[in-house]
């Protein structure tokens, strides 16, 4: 197992549209052992492939409160979508960063589990909008494009401006 590097708004490989998964091997059973524990090391209810950049369509939640249901969604197709809701996101490519972005209230999902067995999952509330927060992702869509081009530039320069602290602190060691 292994924490994996996430990677941070403006990454251009965030905009990468992720290829269908169509091995269920050794190597996808690690990536998704690796992405459980960046997830709940990170702590996040949510990783993408993308985030970690590996451009596979499969992403891992978890939205329970005692971080005791942990889903994996390979290959994710959102059927169905209903109602409208508005909540404030989050987003581990966005470190301090939370916006209101509008989403539907509850969702259809079809995906495949670890193993490629297909089910169907029909949900609502958090872990409805966080399906859709991933299932953007590995679209190469983020929650900042919800949001006006003017938000979205101040919170580039905000995270730019960290990065470079981040990485002038690295230099010095
Ligand atoms: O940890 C996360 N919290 C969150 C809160 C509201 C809506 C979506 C999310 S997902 C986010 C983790 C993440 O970045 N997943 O891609
Ligand atoms: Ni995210």
């Amino acid at each position: 197992m292994a924490i994996l590097e996430i990677l941070e708004f403006p990454d251009p490989r965030l905009r990468t549209k992720a290829q269908p998964v169509t091995d269920f091997g050794d190597e996808l059973q690690q990536q998704i052992d690796d992405m459980f524990q960046t997830m709940y090391d990170a702590p996040g209810v949510g990783l993408a492939a993308t985030q970690v950049n590996i451009h596979k369509r499969l992403f891992v939640i978890d939205a329970s409160e005692d971080k005791s249901d942990p889903r994996v969604f390979v290959n994710p197709e959102i059927v169905e979508k209903r109602g409208i809701e508005e909540m404030e996101e989050g987003c581990l490519s966005f470190p301090g960063v939370y916006a209101k972005v509008q989403r539907a209230d509850e969702v259809v999902v079809k995906a495949q589990d670890r193993h490629g067995n297909p089910f169907e999952l029909d949900t609502g509330d958090f872990l409805a909008v966080v399906i859709q927060h991933e299932y953007d992702h590995i679209e190469g869509k983020l929650f900042v494009d919800y949001l006006s081009p003017l938000k979205r530039n101040r919170i580039r320069k905000m995270l730019e401006k960290q990065q470079k602290k981040q990485s002038k602190h690295l230099l010095i060691n």
